[in-house]
């Protein structure tokens, strides 16, 4: 029924904006030239899809079909990660748009007003703060946050006019009239293609907190200086990050990543006099990761004790863990069932827009196989099969939902 070829091309096309032609990589940022050609191709496609499309007071892009005011709302995201792959997220988007193109087609028209969101910012690469347009959408976002700058001191505030969005006075009431919010999204994870299954149910999401350390010593001759007076920040930090790994390799179902590291003043003659790097920390528990995030700080203050350099820390981003809702759930696995194939369920370690959804509604999110497990990569790949099955399960859901 959904038209499996148009999706796949919708998605060829669109993982084209943004593209590293030398690696692969798709590079499509907030508030980017990148980012508002790929907002206007899938402005097209959700026009084509028979949508009213509108763009909110962050940035989110809405299209909207049929009337009503309760509304089912599907989402994910099209911004990337630095040389990120062509599913995560625009999948979710792309999908959900061939729902209504579908819908549209069949001249279905849903007793709820059905709308699809491509969220601003999901991933957090250009602010070091993710997940912007959910947030907004639910309430959570601060006019503080919008002050929270990129590496070349431009604020999300300042982005945002580039993009002729003015954030104050910032209407962005929650939103009360969503029933439900699905999300379909890559698996991103090994878990489904252990299983041998195209498709999963997810049962929760786990939660990012993200902090920045900083590490200061002092910046030295690297001839002059002996080794047992030296104040060495990057030699602390390196300590440091192998304290977190050992913790966490020691801690089921948590994981702590440090992504990115940068060492001033970065000359091969000098003692680095200064380092900061970002913890990504993350768990279904959010409690676990309060304990987990003490426990850190607490250890690398004792390293910086040792090594007599100074620490500090950061919150960048706190996001809570989100539980998926039980009857959506049923449905998708109904759904499921209906195409042959057992249902699934499972955890989500990656963090998705649906996590703050679920602050304002209930929310389910329907997985797809990843090859090899792998995202946040250029490699990053679902099969042809795999996406149309996964879409046809999403349809039927939005369907049975829509009645
Ligand atoms: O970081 C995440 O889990 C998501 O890809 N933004
Ligand atoms: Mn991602
Ligand atoms: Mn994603
Ligand atoms: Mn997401």
């Amino acid at each position: 029924m959904i038209n499996g070829e148009r999706l796949l091309q919708h998605l060829e096309d669109l993982s084209q904006i943004g593209r590293n032609e030398a690696t692969g990589g798709v590079n499509r940022f907030s508030f980017t030239s990148e980012e508002k050609q790929a907002i206007e191709l899938v402005m097209t496609y959700m026009e084509e899809a028979g949508m009213v499309v509108t763009i909110d007071a962050i940035g989110n892009l809405i299209g909207t079909y049929g009337e009503g005011n309760e509304t089912i709302m599907l989402g994910s995201h099209i911004d990337t990660v630095p040389e990120g792959g062509k599913y995560d997220g625009a999948l979710g988007v792309l999908a959900a748009i061939e729902v209504v193109h579908t819908m549209h087609a069949q001249q279905l028209i849903p007793s709820k007003k059905i709308q699809v969101v491509a969220f601003k910012d999901e991933e957090g690469t250009r602010f070091d703060f993710g997940l912007v347009g959910s947030r907004a959408m639910a309430g959570l976002l601060t006019e503080g946050q919008l002050q929270f700058t990129d590496k070349n001191g431009i604020s999300i505030e300042e982005a945002m006019k580039a993009f002729q969005l003015s954030p104050y006075p910032f209407e962005q009431p929650p939103r009360d009239d969503i029933k439900a919010y699905l999300e379909m999204h890559i698996e991103q994870g090994k878990v489904l293609e252990n299983e041998g299954l195209p498709v999963g149910v997810v049962t929760g999401i786990a939660a990012p907190v993200w902090l920045e350390i900083t590490v200061t010593g002092v910046s030295e001759h690297a001839g002059a200086t002996p080794m047992p007076i030296r104040q060495d920040a990057l030699t602390a930090a390196s300590e440091m990050i192998l304290a977190i790994e050992q913790l966490l390799n020691n801690t089921t179902g948590s994981v702590a990543t440090v992504g990115k590291l940068t060492v001033s003043p970065n000359g091969t003659n000098v003692i680095p006099g200064k380092v900061t790097f970002t913890i990504d920390l993350r768990d279904i528990d959010e409690s676990k990761i309060n304990v987990l995030e003490a426990t850190i700080l607490q250890q690398l203050q004792q390293i910086a004790t040792r090594r007599n350099v100074m620490l500090s820390s950061k919150v960048l981003q706190r996001v809570k863990p989100a539980k998926t809702d039980a009857v959506l759930q049923q449905q998708l696995a109904t759904s499921i069932e209906k195409q042959g194939i057992q249902p699934y369920f499972l955890v989500s370690g990656a963090g998705h827009d649906a996590m703050n959804i679920a602050e304002i509604a209930p929310i389910a999110m329907l997985f797809v196989r990843s090859k090899d497990g792998i995202s946040h990569n250029p490699l990053e790949y679902s099969s042809a099969e795999d996406i149309v099955i996964a879409t046809a399960i999403f349809y039927d859901t939005v369907v049975e939902l829509s009645k």
